[in-house]
């Protein structure tokens, strides 16, 4: 099991005054694994620069401002929970009000955010107690992309020494919207709510962590550092800093690395070999995606390169890069990696000048845990929009993560998970039955029995693995559809307690003479004949 606490970074200059030189933050940042670039790029989209996208401050009820950033308020995205003010002195404006979820019988709590079919996005969810409930200490639980449990949510540790927690993910929108969601989970004490203090979801470019299958994978950021920087974990006087005197067109770049990170790197003298251990603190076992970026910090000239041998812990990673002016990045895209890592810049024989290195990233891949085929979320979506209020968890996936699927929702465990039942017995349910239901052509029972539900019921000729059907103690009105008849499966059908009208249809007046256990029943109530 991975300790996800690991993927936590800690956003230090959070509280107090923007300027606190916290003492120990450099030893924080060590702990909590948040390694950055600059200290002034904290909220700024980090290496992937990219285009604009949703900043979301959670509770906040007006625009927050941050630097450049303007933080919306998050009512268009979610439709549960309740809202809270930090009072924090000096707290960031997108973190001075938070949403919190008292409800414990829902399985998630989801924000839903627009996106691009197949884009890519990078998801970052921010989180800063503030002892909204009387606590003294932030509960944990779980986070969770569309149907993927993305990790723990642990930030106590960072909470305790005046530090908001940020978690970073990239994946790939499989369809036209990215849900994210907090839930309870087994860490969740009884009676404590699950929180969110800020959401960004903001595309990157196409080009962006090129080599990995988004289809199979997310990646979680684990660290991300610029080299030889001020305050930097690493650059520690162990190596000479050196300065670059050409700037680098990062446009070139996969993953479009701001141009600030190549202005500085890491050295040796001429023929000694560099090692980094890097990241500090030693890694689960899992696969990563390792990128390293150089330059020749050298003026351009025909000169100006160097060559050396790449390797992680001992393994090569790539031999005989030639670094110019220009600079350069390698990556791995699933390196096996596990607990501390070295990494090993080995000068060409005959260089006249030692390796450099001026940042990293590492990510770990993780598998996606599934989604429910389209054509369920289609009709899923188009039923929770057709009910009134429905159970506040009808958000995001509607079947996964596995335990987290939609209350009163059973699924299958295909690839493409399907709907195979509907239960919402005595949820006082208003609203009316959307025609889209006929989408969920693997549903074998729809229960919405007891309910509140009017309007007419919908064709579900489609429905052929339709076995039992409860439809009972309802507003519904129109006629039965012939077409109930023709549904070879269906064992029961109970509509009694509705408004419905007109004659019983010929076929399943015909079932139900037929086939003894065929349970038809639609008295009391109706005025069906
Ligand atoms: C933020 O604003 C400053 C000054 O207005 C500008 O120099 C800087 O480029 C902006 N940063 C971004 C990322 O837009
Ligand atoms: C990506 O992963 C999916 C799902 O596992 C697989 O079907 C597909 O072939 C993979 N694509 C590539 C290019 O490996
Ligand atoms: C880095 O820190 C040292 C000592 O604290 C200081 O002399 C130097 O100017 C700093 N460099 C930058 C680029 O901030
Ligand atoms: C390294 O690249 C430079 C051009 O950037 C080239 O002139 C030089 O020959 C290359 N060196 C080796 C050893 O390939
Ligand atoms: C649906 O839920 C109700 C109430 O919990 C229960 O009595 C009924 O047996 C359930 N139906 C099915 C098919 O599980
Ligand atoms: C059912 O709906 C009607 C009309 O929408 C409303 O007046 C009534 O209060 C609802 N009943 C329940 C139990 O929600
Ligand atoms: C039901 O089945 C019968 C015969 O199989 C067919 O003639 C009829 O059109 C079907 N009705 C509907 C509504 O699908
Ligand atoms: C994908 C799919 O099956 N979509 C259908 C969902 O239901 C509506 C209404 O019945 C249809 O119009 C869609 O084609």
């Amino acid at each position: 099991m991975i300790p996800f606490s690991l993927l936590a970074g800690a956003l230090v200059l959070l509280v107090g005054a923007a300027n606190a030189a916290l003492p120990g933050e450099a030893r924080s940042q060590l702990r909590h694994y948040y390694l950055m670039i600059r200290s002034a790029a904290y909220y700024l989209p980090l290496f992937a620069r990219c285009r604009a996208g949703y900043q979301i401050s959670c509770g906040a009820t007006s625009n927050k401002v941050s630097g450049n950033v303007t933080w919306v308020p998050d009512g268009p995205f979610i439709n549960t929970g309740k809202v809270a003010e930090i009072d924090t002195p000096g707290v960031m404006p997108m973190l001075s009000s938070l949403r919190y979820f008292p409800d414990a019988s829902a399985r998630k709590h989801c924000y839903v955010v627009p996106a691009e079919r197949h884009a890519r996005y990078l998801v970052r969810t921010t989180y800063y107690y503030g002892g909204f409930d009387g606590g003294g200490a932030p509960p944990a639980f779980d986070q969770v992309i569309d149907g993927t449990r993305w990790s723990a949510v642990d930030t106590a540790a960072n909470y305790a020494g005046g530090l908001a927690t940020y978690y970073e993910a990239v994946v790939e929108a499989a369809g036209k919207e990215v849900s994210v969601c907090v839930a309870r989970s087994a860490a969740t004490p009884p009676g404590r709510s699950p929180f969110i203090s800020a959401l960004e979801v903001v595309p990157l470019e196409g080009s962006v962590y090129g080599a990995v299958n988004f289809t199979a994978y997310a990646l979680s950021t684990i660290a991300r550092h610029g080299f030889g920087h001020n305050g930097s974990v690493i650059g520690d006087g162990s190596f000479p800093v050196v300065e670059s005197q050409a700037s680098v067109a990062t446009e070139a770049f996969w993953n479009k690395p701001p141009e600030d990170v190549f202005r500085r790197g890491l050295t040796t003298s001429r023929g000694k070999s560099l090692d980094l251990q890097w990241p500090p603190a030693p890694l689960p076992a899992a696969s990563y995606y390792l990128a390293l970026y150089f330059q020749d910090n050298r003026a351009p000239s025909a000169l100006s390169w160097r060559v050396f041998d790449v390797a992680v812990n001992g393994q090569p990673f790539f031999a005989g890069l030639n670094v110019s002016t220009a600079g350069s990045m390698v990556y791995g895209g699933e390196w096996p990696l596990s607990g501390q890592t070295t990494i090993t810049l080995t000068p060409a024989l005959d260089s006249p000048v030692g390796p450099v290195i001026n940042a990293a990233e590492l990510m770990m891949v993780v598998p996606l845990g599934g989604r429910t085929h389209p054509r369920d979320v289609i009709g899923m979506e188009a039923l929770a929009r057709g009910f009134l209020n429905p159970p506040s968890d009808w958000r995001g996936d509607p079947c996964l993560p596995k335990g987290k699927s939609w209350t009163g929702v059973t699924c299958n465990e295909d690839p493409l998970a399907r709907v195979i039942a509907i239960n919402l017995t005595n949820y006082r349910v208003g609203g009316s039955i959307s025609d889209h239901i006929a989408n969920l052509t693997a549903v074998s029972s729809i229960w919405l029995v007891g309910n509140n539900l009017t309007g007419p019921i919908p064709d579900m000729s489609l429905l052929h693995h339709l076995v039992s059907l409860h439809l009972e103690d309802n507003g519904l009105t129109g006629p039965l559809q012939e077409s109930f008849g023709n549904l070879t499966k269906l064992q029961e059908l109970s509509v009694q307690n509705n408004n419905l009208q007109g004659t019983i249809p010929r076929s399943i007046r015909n079932r139900a003479m037929v086939d003894i256990s065929f349970k038809f029943k639609y008295t009391p109530g109706n005025n069906l004949s």
